[in-house]
C-alpha cells in the first residue's frame, strides 16, 4: 500500500523492518513510489545520460574534464561529478554517474523524500542527515554489465571516518528481475566489517571482496517491481548480475550520513531534508 505522506510516523521502519535490516544487513519496501513518479525518475534519468554524454564527448577539449581507463573501461571526470561508460571497447551507453544529484534537480530532490530520510533517521543514526553521495546506476537492455561482489565501506575509509553511520538506499526507477540484472546481496555479510579484497592484477581488484571471505550460497536476488526501495549496510557484500534481457534496469542509490560532514566528491555540505 503507497505510504501515507501526511504521516511521517508511517514511513519509518516499523520493529519488525529494523530487526532484519540488523539481522540480515538490508530490508526491502514495496510501493514506495507510483508508476507516476517511476515515469518522472524515468525521464531525468535519461536526460541525465543525454547531457552526460554530450559533455563527455567534449572531454578531450575541456581543462576540468579527464578522460581515463581503469581495467580497461572508461570513465570521465567532468569537474566532481564522474561518469562511468558501460564495459567494452567502444560502449557509448552510460553504466553510472555520481553524484548524480548535482546534474538534475529532481534526483536532488528526491534525496529530501520524507519516505526515504525518516528510516533514513533510524539507520545512520541521527535525526539530522546530511547526504554522503548519490549514484545514477543504469543497466541498459543487452549490454548492461555485472557489479561484482564488493563492501562499500572500503571504497569510502580513506575519505570518511564514520564508514559504519553512511548506509544505502536504492529507489527502482524498473522492475528488477534476475534477467534485467536485479541487485543481491549476501545475508548477514555485514557482520564481518570490512573484508580482504582481490589480488588478481586488476588495477580494482582490491575494491572487489576477496570470493574466500563469504559464501555465495548466502545470496539473496532481490527481485522487486519499480517504485520499490532496499536499504541497506555500508558494509554488506553486494553486487547484480548482467542484464540479459531486452528491458532497462535504472535505479539510484542514495547514501546518507550525520548532518554537518562534507560529501564524498564535491566537498561541499549537502543537509537533508532542512
Ligand atoms: O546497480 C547495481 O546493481 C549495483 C550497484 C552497486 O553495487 C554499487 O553502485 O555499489
Amino acid at each position: 500500500m503507497p505510504c501515507d505522506m501526511n504521516n511521517k510516523h508511517a514511513m519509518k521502519l516499523t520493529a519488525a523492518e529494523l530487526a532484519h535490516y540488523e539481522e540480515h544487513g538490508f530490508v526491502v519496501r514495496r510501493d514506495v513510489f507510483d508508476r507516476q513518479e517511476c515515469g518522472v525518475f524515468r525521464s531525468a534519468a535519461q536526460r541525465v545520460e543525454a547531457t552526460m554524454l554530450a559533455l563527455a564527448d567534449g572531454a578531450e577539449h575541456s581543462s576540468r574534464c579527464a578522460d581515463y581507463r581503469l581495467d580497461g573501461n572508461r570513465f570521465v571526470d567532468i569537474e566532481h561529478v564522474t561518469v562511468q561508460f558501460e564495459h567494452g571497447a567502444n560502449a557509448r551507453q552510460l553504466r553510472v554517474v555520481e553524484p548524480v544529484n548535482d546534474v538534475e534537480p529532481v534526483f536532488d530532490r528526491l534525496i529530501d523524500d520524507a519516505r526515504l530520510c525518516e528510516p533514513m533517521r533510524q539507520l545512520v543514526p541521527s535525526d539530522r542527515l546530511g547526504l554522503w553521495t548519490a549514484k545514477l546506476n543504469l543497466k541498459h537492455p543487452r549490454v548492461g554489465s555485472d557489479f561484482g561482489w564488493h563492501q562499500d565501506a572500503p571504497y569510502w575509509i580513506h575519505d570518511s571516518d564514520h564508514v559504519d553511520k553512511l548506509p544505502n538506499v536504492m529507489v527502482m526507477f524498473d522492475d528488477a528481475t534476475c534477467s534485467n540484472g536485479c541487485f543481491r546481496v549476501i545475508d548477514g555479510s555485514h557482520k564481518a566489517g570490512c573484508l580482504p579484497g582481490c589480488d588478481d592484477g586488476r588495477q580494482l581488484a582490491g575494491f572487489y571482496t576477496h570470493p574466500d571471505a563469504f559464501d555465495e550460497d548466502a545470496q539473496v536476488l532481490i527481485e522487486c517491481p519499480a517504485g520499490s526501495v532496499v536499504f541497506f549496510d555500508p558494509h554488506i557484500v553486494h553486487g547484480s548480475g548482467v542484464n540479459a534481457s531486452v528491458l532497462p534496469r535504472r535505479a539510484m542509490i542514495i547514501t546518507y550520513q550525520p548532518s554537518g560532514f562534507a560529501t564524498l566528491k564535491s566537498g561541499t555540505i549537502r543537509n537533508v531534508g532542512e
